[in-house]
Parts: C-alpha cells; structure tokens; sequence
C-alpha cells in the first residue's frame, strides 16, 4: 500500500515560475508572452537589433537587446541569451520552435545556470535527434516502422543487399537529417551507387556527419502528426493528430485537423503508438510523433520532434487546450490528468508567408504599407506584424497564421476562403493567393491527397 509508485503526485509539491525569457522572435515569441500574461508570470524579450520595432519587444514586461541582426550574433546565441536571463533574473526560458529549441547544448547551459528549460532535457534531443537511433527506439517499445536497415548501413554493398531483400523502391537518409535533406529515393539497383554518394556527401556537407539508413519507399503517403504531452511523474496524453499533407519542398503550407483520411479507430492506435513511443524516452512536456500513413491505412513512425510546433493552434482550437500553458504547467512540475483529446470541431491553418507563390515562392521580405486582419466567428490570427512593420530579411518569412474554425471541413473550407478574402496586406508579396486558389481545389476540397499533391496535380502559373 505504500508503493510510492501507486500513489498520485502530490498537487501542491511545485512552484510557478515567476519570470520567463522567451528566446525567440515573431509570432511565437508573442504567443508565449500571451499566455504568460494570463498565468500572471512576467515575461523577458530578447531581440536583435533587426527586431527593435517589434511587438514581442513592446508586449514583454521587460526587453534585452542580445545582438544584431544575424541569427548567430542574437537568437543562436546561447552566452548572450544566458546573461540575459541572469541579469533580468528570469527563472525559466521557453525557447518557441527552431533557433535553440532542439540545441542539446543550450538545453544543459540552462540546466547548469539553475534556469528551467521549457522543452527537452539533452538525453531527449540525442534520443530523438539521431533518427536512425530514434527508430531503433521505438522499434523496441513496439511503434510500428518502415522495414529498412537495422539501423545504420555499414557499407553500401549492404545497402544493396537489404533492398534487394525489401525490394526497390527504398529510400537513403541522413541519420542527421530531417526535413528532406541527405534523403534519396533509389528505384533500382543501377542508381544506388549514384544515390549513396549524393546522399553521403550531402549529409556529411550539411551534418558534420554523414551516417545513413535505408528504408522502403512508401510512396504517395500522407503526413500525419500526433501531438502529445508528457509531466515529470511518467504520464504522457495525446492530443489527435494533425495532417499536414499539404508541403512544397518540405515546408508546410497548410495543416487540418482532424486528418480527413484518419477514423476514430486509426486515432485511437495512432494515438497509443504516439504514447508508447513518448514514454520510452521518459518523455516531459509537448511533442509530436511524425507518422506517415500508406495508401492501406498502415501507419510508420517517422520522427519526433521535442518543441511546441508551427502549427499547435489548430489542436488547441479542436480540443480546448490552451498548449503553451501546459507546457509551462508541466515544467514547473504539475501533473497532467492523463486522459486524452479528442477533436470536437475541424480546425485548419493556412501559413501566410512573405513569399511570392507565382515564383516559386521566392521571399519577398520588405514594408507592409497597409494591412488589415481577418475576424469574426471561428477565425484567429496568431502574428506579429502590424501597418508599418518592415519584414527583415534575416529569419523566416512568416507574417502570420490564420487559423479557422467550424462545425465541418466544409464550413472551415468556406470560412477560410471567406477570412483570405478579407485580409489586405500591401507592400509585400504573400501567400495568401495561393491559398485561396487551394480553398476552389477539387482534390483539395475533396480531402483525398498525398504528400506529393501540390508538386505534381497543383497549377501554380495562373498565381504570376
Ligand atoms: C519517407 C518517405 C517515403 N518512404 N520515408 C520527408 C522528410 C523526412 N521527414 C522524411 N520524409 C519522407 N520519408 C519512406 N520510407 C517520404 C518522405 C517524404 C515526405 C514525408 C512527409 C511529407 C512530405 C514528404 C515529401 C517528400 C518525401
């Protein structure tokens, strides 16, 4: 009976952090200062010298100027973001997606610096971070993956051997990678040795390390995420997945859920494969588990990424969870209830980028002259931009996030054409044509698309 293992974490054993550095910029750092407010805890910016005039700046209780404009001087930059933290006595840093969000390193600086990190210890990024090691992790803990190598190759006469064995197609990648690079598809034999030595160089070029896995090719899959939250005492939830079929060249341009292709059966397993796999790494605060799913509902474990993602807003507009606020909650120590979510409406995002879709989605960083934003019911704005506003051409190109809300795919589709519609943002190329044409898409519309939609069926010439 008195198995500490049987008995529930004590509620009251933690203490809420009092001050947050958010080390980032844009919409996430404004949307994490969102939350802090409501939580009653005090929020430091930090911002290089591109960002001064930026909103994340005015909205913090407290503002540091880190460095200038190139990421490394500012944003990567892991000593200076320290003394910011010291000097303003931040107790916590929440570090939002990209920049130090995944660094093992920044991870265990704050660790050593007595600052709570909000996101994931180093073990969980080395675990996570080497994919041929991440899948050798999960094949253990029983989450399904593609058949392939047992982990990496040694040579590339074993490579040949073992697709020969699974039969062609099969599919490099870089152990390092992520995102598409050091990845090639090889259809027979007579192009492995042509797609190894690309694959090789390109990860040892991009990684610094050039270690490679094979796997069968699943072709015309679907991209489909399942989100999860971890707390400290071993209990990992999900959130329902997220599809995000809809990318060009490995960036996303619009995530939905619930998927149209997932029923409630396949969520369930989905759901626990997702669970299983957060808890063999003893998983704690927010993550997503990347499946793809075949053509026969057949799902694979693919990556886990250890961050608050892009496009959270969508499950936390389908299940009512505000996700930045447990993510807070559960690294300061308070337990999760365990139970999952599920979706109770259809949510959409659609990415607006300061980019040029009529060629090839060029960046078109500048002064947004004019602007005025989308409302009204089931319709949110997540940005940072505002009339006058110049978009640097340091970081990403986002403007913002427009995410709806409804009954229906079909009422969401109509709403998010309806609030594209509404949007006015001059001086800047956008997007948001792009989408617009998406919403009058048939196969769109219809919900039936693989990963490889836009870059094969999608007509982007008529957006010039
Ligand atoms: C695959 C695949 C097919 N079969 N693996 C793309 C980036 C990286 N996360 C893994 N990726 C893929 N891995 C096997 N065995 C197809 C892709 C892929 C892809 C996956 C999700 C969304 C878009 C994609 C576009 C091209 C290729």
């Amino acid at each position: 009976m008195t198995s500490a293992s049987n008995q529930q974490p004590v509620t009251s054993n933690f203490s809420m952090f009092k001050k947050i550095l958010i080390a980032n910029r844009g919409e996430i750092a404004l949307r994490v200062i969102r939350t802090c407010k409501e939580m009653d805890i005090k929020t430091v910016a930090v911002y290089s010298t591109a960002d001064k005039e930026s909103l994340h700046v005015r909205f913090a209780d407290e503002a540091v100027c880190i460095g200038d404009a190139p990421s490394k001087n500012s944003y990567l930059n892991i000593p200076r973001i320290i003394s910011a933290a010291e000097i303003t006595n931040a107790d916590a840093i929440h570090p939002g997606y990209g920049f130090l969000s995944e660094n093992a390193e920044f991870s265990s600086v704050c660790h050593e610096y007595g600052i709570k990190f909000i996101g994931p210890t180093p073990e969980m990024i080395h675990a996570m971070g080497d994919k041929s090691t991440a899948k050798a992790t999960m094949i253990k803990a029983g989450v399904p993956c593609i058949p392939g190598s047992d982990g990496l190759l040694e040579s590339m006469e074993q490579g040949m051997k073992i697709a020969k064995e699974i039969k062609y197609p099969v599919i490099v990648k870089a152990t390092a990678g992520g995102g598409g690079k050091g990845m090639r598809i090889i259809n027979d034999e007579s192009e492995f040795k042509k797609a190894w030595d690309d694959a090789k160089r390109e990860a040892g070029a991009a990684f610094g390390n050039d270690g490679l896995y094979l796997e069968k090719f699943v072709e015309e899959p679907r991209h489909i995420e399942i989100q999860v939250v971890g707390d400290q005492y071993g209990k990992v939830c999900h959130l329902s997945e997220r599809d995000c079929s809809i990318q060009r060249r490995h960036q996303k341009l619009v995530e939905e859920t619930p998927s149209p292709i997932v029923s409630q059966e396949l969520r369930e397993k989905m759901g626990e494969a997702a669970i299983k796999g957060a808890k063999a790494i003893n998983y704690e605060g927010a993550g997503t588990i990347e499946f793809l799913v075949d053509k026969h509902g057949d799902f694979y474990f693919m990556e886990m990424n250890t961050r608050i993602q892009v496009e959270h807003p969508i499950t936390e507009e389908v299940t009512n969870y505000d996700l930045i606020k447990e993510q807070i909650k559960v690294a300061a120590g308070v337990p999760i209830s365990g139970k999952n979510y599920f979706p109770m409406l259809f949510s959409m995002e659609c990415r607006i980028n300061a980019e040029d879709p009529g060629n090839g989605f060029r960046p078109s960083p500048g002064r947004i002259v004019n602007l005025h934003t989308p409302g009204g019911h089931g319709v949110r704005v997540d940005s940072h931009v505002y009339a006058g506003y110049t978009i640097p051409p340091n970081y990403d190109s986002m403007i913002g996030k427009l995410i709806v809300t409804g009954q229906s795919r079909e009422e969401v589709i109509t709403r998010m054409r309806r609030a594209l519609s509404e949007f006015i943002i001059e001086g800047v190329k956008t997007t948001i044509p792009f989408h617009l044409k998406l919403m009058d898409n048939p196969t769109f519309r219809s919900g039936k698309f693989t990963t490889k939609f836009l870059e094969t069926s999608f007509d982007f010439s008529d957006l010039k």
